[in-house]
């Protein structure tokens, strides 16, 4: 299997492509719950060109319901086994729950996407027992609350501290550096103008000296500068902004529509790669 976290210079950023195993994901909530609808949609965002699929048991849209441990396993395992037998992509988990890192790599998922940052209880043990490539997003507050009254001084110069914090502690806890990813975590507690403004400096984050990976398909920034489009209607803005991202360096693009996303990519990587 490829290293996920290995990118050669001049190649395209990977593209995440999202599978919500959940009843109320914001955008493709319910959708695939039941596991055959799940695999066909894999296999399409393979055949598009997906790098990693990304699977999450458990919403993290502001306002989401809790979801147990074992609600979550259930959502999220039998899929995993089911794309093993078929495919060795890397698959990614979404999840901040240590018990759910834990089960989803033993079932065979080679990357943990945590929006908690590994600060769950045991969570940046297990992943540096494991040897897995992470994801660490910086969120302030937690998703059920965090839209209330998101509130920075700078938001660039916080995210970009939490998240030096967070590498050292992973650094710190075993986690080998070259297994590092990280994310500003758009949408994650911060306001219209904070996203914003985070993405116009998303260049300062290779600063960290880390793979960025960004998420901001079919958001609501989106729709909110497109005169409150509803999330259906997205694609093109959300194409534009994968777009501005990668030529801002990020590596990794996590997003619901694979085939236009990879196709911008490649105009992109054309026009970088030129002299
Ligand atoms: C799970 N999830 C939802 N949005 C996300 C984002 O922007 N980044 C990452 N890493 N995960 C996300």
């Amino acid at each position: 299997m490829k290293e996920i976290l290995d990118f050669p210079s001049g190649s395209p950023a990977k593209i995440m492509g999202i599978l919500n195993v959940t009843p109320d994901s914001f955008s493709d909530g319910g959708l695939f719950v039941k596991k055959e609808a799940a695999l066909n949609y894999v296999q399409k965002m393979i055949l598009e060109g997906a790098d990693i699929i990304d699977i999450g048991g458990e919403s993290t849209r502001p306002g989401a319901n809790d979801v147990s441990v074992d609600e979550e396993c259930r959502r999220v395992i039998p899929l995993i086994n089911a794309i093993r037998e078929i495919s060795d992509i890397p698959i990614s988990i979404d999840t901040s729950k240590t018990q759910v890192m834990q089960q989803a790599i033993l079932a065979g998922a080679s990357m943990i996407n945590d929006v908690n940052a590994l600060q769950a209880d045991g969570a940046m043990a297990l992943a540096a027992e494991l040897k897995v490539p992470v994801c660490i997003m910086h969120m302030q507050g937690k998703p059920r609350t965090m839209q209330h009254t998101p509130s920075y001084k700078n938001v660039v110069s916080e995210v970009k501290e939490f998240l030096l914090q967070r590498i050292e502690a992973c650094i710190d806890a075993g986690i080998n550096k070259n297994n590092i990813s990280i994310d500003p975590g758009f949408g994650f507690g911060k306001s219209l103008e904070h996203n914003l403004s985070l993405f116009k400096h998303l260049n300062e984050f290779s600063e960290l000296g880390l793979p960025l990976l960004v998420g901001v398909s079919r958001k609501s920034m989106i729709g909110a500068v497109l005169n409150d489009a509803p999330a259906d209607q997205r694609l093109y803005g959300s194409i534009a902004l994968a777009t501005l991202a990668a030529w801002m360096d990020a590596k990794i693009l996590r997003v619901h529509d694979v085939k236009a996303t990879v196709d911008a990519l490649k105009l992109c990587t054309a026009v970088k790669n030129i002299d």
